[in-house]
């Protein structure tokens, strides 16, 4: 059994080499994107055991997912392919370094027919963490209960919920998402939003505030606020503190580092590390991530991620 669940929908993602707009374009390199495969892979890059799930056309891009994220060392055994809808596909545009455009093909799509009763149950149970993303509750009705079910079975054993809100407005209104992420995170025992996420979600707009609230009180949550190159806010109990990021010298491609950020606050929790050194090593990630073109492409190995947060000429012997 894996040490961490996660679920979701990845897509097959076609990243233009050119910064032009996309009715320009005439190449697609083909690649494959999803919030949650992304934490996956970032996980087994750092050497931990994931399994992901997730249901995708019978088709040749949901086999071509299927066999990436296989590739990658990510357990898919649980996966199913289905003849009742496609696998869903996502055009990235860019019009400058960190102007980012996502058009999405997913209405409908394989992920959205996904089903509670499909979740593996003892998978679960037996995971020291359950990452949940907040894009797979808009992706439909079922997608919903599916996170509610998954959720209920971390409660009933013990597995630590991990919950990274990942906004996005071109699949439900702020008002939808804002009920929808204070449900989860009211369960969850790790949140992680981005600060626009936090001042969503509790109406406040101070960072310190927004932790505050978030926690609501509970001595036991762990809350990471995401600043950009700021770095992160982390408060937990009476530790709050802000924690620096890294300088990245030249942005390529912003997608993807939220996700390389859990997957660096999740490795941490799972080295029983204290909190500050895991929410480093997840701002070192992000930084690394979008230093490269591509969701997961960037996502570095244990060893490169520990080289990168040596100062400058640290590791010479
Ligand atoms: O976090 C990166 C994701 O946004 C990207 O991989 C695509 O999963 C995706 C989504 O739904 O936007």
């Amino acid at each position: 059994k894996s040490e961490v669940f996660t679920f979701g929908e990845t897509m097959v993602l076609f990243q233009p080499e050119q910064m032009l707009p996309l009715e320009y374009i005439h190449q697609f390199p083909k690649k494959i994107g999803g919030a949650e495969s992304n934490v996956a892979i970032g996980l087994t890059r750092l050497g931990h055991s994931v399994t992901w799930f997730s249901k995708l056309g019978n088709d040749p891009f949901g086999r071509f997912v299927l066999k990436s994220i296989r590739g990658e060392g990510v357990d898919v055994s649980t996966c199913l392919l289905t003849d009742e809808a496609p696998t869903g596909l996502l055009f990235k545009e860019q019009l400058s370094p960190e102007d980012m455009n996502v058009y999405y093909y997913r209405k409908g799509s394989a992920a959205s027919l996904m089903q509670p009763e499909e979740l593996d149950a003892g998978a679960i149970a037996a995971a020291r963490i359950l990452h949940i993303s907040g894009i797979t509750p808009a992706l439909s009705e079922s997608a919903l209960a599916t996170v509610m079910e998954a959720i209920d079975i971390a409660k009933r054993n013990g597995t630590t919920i991990v919950f990274d809100p990942n906004l996005r407005l071109k699949l439900w209104s702020a008002e939808q998402a804002k009920k929808t992420f204070n449900e989860i995170a009211a369960s969850a025992d790790v949140i992680l939003p981005g600060l626009d996420e936090g001042q969503l979600m509790t109406g406040e707009t101070d960072v310190e505030a927004v932790a505050q609230a978030l926690a609501d009180g509970d001595n036991e949550k762990i809350i990471v606020i995401k600043l950009g190159d700021k770095g992160a806010y982390l408060h937990a109990g009476e530790q709050k503190t802000y924690i620096e990021g890294f300088p990245v010298d030249r942005i390529v491609d912003p997608v993807g580092a939220g996700d390389g950020f859990a997957a660096g606050v999740i490795s941490g929790l799972l080295r029983e590390e204290p909190l500050e050194q895991a929410v480093r090593r997840a701002n070192a990630i992000g930084a690394m991530v979008v230093g490269v073109s591509g969701d997961i492409e960037g996502l570095p190995t244990f060893e490169a991620v520990e080289r990168f947060m040596k100062p400058a000429g640290a590791n010479r012997d």
